[in-house]
């Protein structure tokens, strides 16, 4: 997985480190240690950068899934701020470079389960999403973070057509917000973040469908109501708001029980589909007493 350039490269700003030296950085202030020793991330061989950058659903491009690849490079990503309100201390539009000012990225190989049932495995760099709702400092009221994606139908041409109720949008329950599991990332192996993967920046939540894990934020709101969220919005009945991958639950139209690997060839035998995508000893306690085959 040799790049020609590293993403710290083709990055427009000066402050960015590269990987090595972020994770050395973070190992001497004892974040992490070496690569991926804070023990989020899988031991299970990582996708190519090729197949999780050919391979993708990001339907604000097209519904085929080569079509972000095809499409994604219309899009403006620099400048680019997220705005921050709802229930905050200091709301604001934030520039992507003040987001990431003094923010220690690091490695995180996260498996990555789509609710189609395919799957694949990610080496993302990014930061966990509660280092960034500490700054803006989050109000006791607050239960819910809403999410929304960039709205720009002339770069994306899947927005031109009513696929979904544009802008895309989702949500985390506060406490899954604040997990360390979950991460806002900006790369992935070496490189800056694809277009089609969701730069600038996208959520990542391992332990949920993969339509949780939002694209090219623009918008973070923190609430007291659970947001509303765009495939819960287009299906109530086939897409839940937790949507916590789960094989005893199935899709009304598939099983959720297997999974087949992006990447490992035609023949090769599905694979069972783990709960919580195999993050249960992590996660599991955040839903205790909560049935989820209702409250899915
Ligand atoms: N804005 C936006 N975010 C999105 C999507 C989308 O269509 N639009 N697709 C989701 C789905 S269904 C999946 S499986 C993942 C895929 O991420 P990947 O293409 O990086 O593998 O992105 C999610 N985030
Ligand atoms: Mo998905």
């Amino acid at each position: 997985m040799k790049r020609k350039l590293g993403w710290s490269d083709v990055t427009p700003r000066a402050d960015w480190l590269n990987r090595r030296q972020i994770i050395a950085a973070a190992g001497a202030i004892g974040l992490v240690g070496p690569v991926s020793a804070a023990g989020f991330s899988t031991d299970e061989k990582p996708n190519t950068f090729e197949e999780i950058s050919n391979y993708n659903n990001f339907y604000e491009f097209g519904t085929d899934k080569a079509d972000p690849a095809r499409h994604a490079r219309g899009l403006t990503i620099d400048p680019w701020s997220v705005e921050i309100g709802g229930l905050v201390d200091r709301p604001g539009s934030y520039p992507l470079d003040d987001i990431l000012k003094g923010v220690a990225l690091e490695e995180r190989i996260y498996r990555l389960r789509c609710v189609e049932a395919w799957s694949m495995v990610v080496p993302w760099i990014g930061f966990e999403l509660r280092t960034l709702l500490d700054r803006v400092g989050v109000q006791p009221a607050a239960r819910f973070v809403a999410f929304e994606t960039l709205m720009r139908p002339d770069e994306m041409p899947g927005q031109r057509q009513a696929i979904l109720d544009w802008p895309y949008r989702e949500g985390l329950r506060l406490d899954e917000a604040l997990h360390p599991l979950t991460i806002l990332a900006t790369g992935l192996y070496d490189d800056p973040l694809p277009k089609q993967n969701g730069a600038p920046l996208r959520l990542v939540v391992p332990w949920k469908y993969g339509f949780k894990s939002i694209k090219s934020i623009v918008k973070i709101r923190l609430v007291d109501q659970m947001p509303q969220t765009s495939w819960n919005m287009a299906n109530p009945r086939e897409y839940g708001f937790y949507s916590n991958v789960n094989p005893a639950v199935d899709h009304p139209r598939w099983s959720q029980a297997s999974e087949r690997r992006i990447g490992s060839g035609f023949f090769a035998p599905r694979i069972d589909t783990l709960p919580f995508n195999g993050y249960a000893d992590q996660v599991a306690s955040l839903y205790a007493g909560q049935d989820l085959a209702v409250d899915f």
